[in-house]
């Protein structure tokens, strides 16, 4: 099974274009669980068992794994395995933004894919389409590449005027019309950035993109619905880390934002 028909799987089933990241930085773990053996991996059973019957996806950023070391790096494989086994049908995106010379690639995705069983991982675009080889070649993976991110800085670069139009508008084409040759590319783009969600949705068809920004940094749901929808009423994965994990009651934070989003699917 492809990453987007297992996708397709789940969003139906749970009605949902929701993805909880992973993102458990142990100093903002609650005190009971931190003190606890395996205290990130307890944090993350807790918020999957939470609300695993209201997602899509569940995506850990890798840094608030590896600033732990040895400890960090098992706490991720054993949320990883503790996902496949207990919730098979929930797809696991690793948010690493990898992209490095091609037998380094290599590297990256026996970790990400073979080690972690992940379906897919973010990756940066910058060393071009044939350094990204390893990570294309695996058919049944998701390679999930940085288009118009959401961060305030973003524009720096990905909004340089190259040959009359935005890097970030090159960068989308691109990965649409020569990356994909296996079906298996897909698109950041950051729900900071609205008008940009348009834009990159205007050129990638029906393309599914991962859209963080929604909670803490301010995206407005609504709007990144309307902007960011593909043909099928779906095509977006839209990511919540700390709005979610770190609220009071994960699992109702998780509903509203799953019921706030489907609202503007209709
Ligand atoms: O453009 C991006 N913006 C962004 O925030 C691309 C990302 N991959 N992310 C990641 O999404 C970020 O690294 C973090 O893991 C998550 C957003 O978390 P939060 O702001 O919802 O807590």
């Amino acid at each position: 099974m492809t990453f987007q028909q297992k996708l397709d799987k789940i969003v139906k089933k749970n009605n949902s274009l929701v993805c909880v990241g992973l993102d458990s930085d142990i100093d903002k773990i609650p005190e009971k669980i931190r003190n606890g053996e395996h205290s990130q991996t307890t944090f993350n059973k807790t918020i999957i068992d939470s609300t695993h019957d209201l997602v899509c996806t569940y995506k850990p950023n890798t840094a608030f794994y590896e600033q732990r070391g040895k400890g960090g790096i098992e706490a991720l494989k054993m949320t990883c395995d503790y996902i496949r086994e207990k919730y098979p049908e929930i797809v696991i995106i690793i948010d690493a933004k990898r992209g490095d010379i091609g037998n380094t690639n290599e590297g990256y995705t026996k970790f990400i894919f073979d080690y972690l069983g992940a379906d897919a991982v973010t990756l940066h675009p910058y060393l071009g389409k044939e350094a990204l080889a390893p990570f294309f070649e695996r058919k049944d993976k998701g390679c999930i590449i940085l288009c118009r991110t959401s961060n305030k800085g973003a524009g720096e670069f990905q909004d340089l005027i190259i040959n009359g139009k935005e890097l970030y508008k090159i960068v989308a084409n691109r990965v649409v019309k020569d990356w994909n040759f296996n079906n298996n590319c897909f698109l950041v783009v950051g729900a900071t950035f609205p008008k940009e969600l348009k834009e990159v949705r205007k050129i990638a068809g029906d393309m599914t993109f991962l859209v963080p920004g929604i909670g803490t940094q301010g995206g407005d749901v609504e709007t990144t619905v309307r902007a960011g929808l593909n043909s099928k009423g779906a095509g977006m994965i839209i990511n919540s880390a700390r709005g979610i994990i770190f609220s009071a009651n994960p699992r109702v934070e998780a509903k509203k934002l799953r019921d706030a989003i489907n609202k503007y699917r209709i």
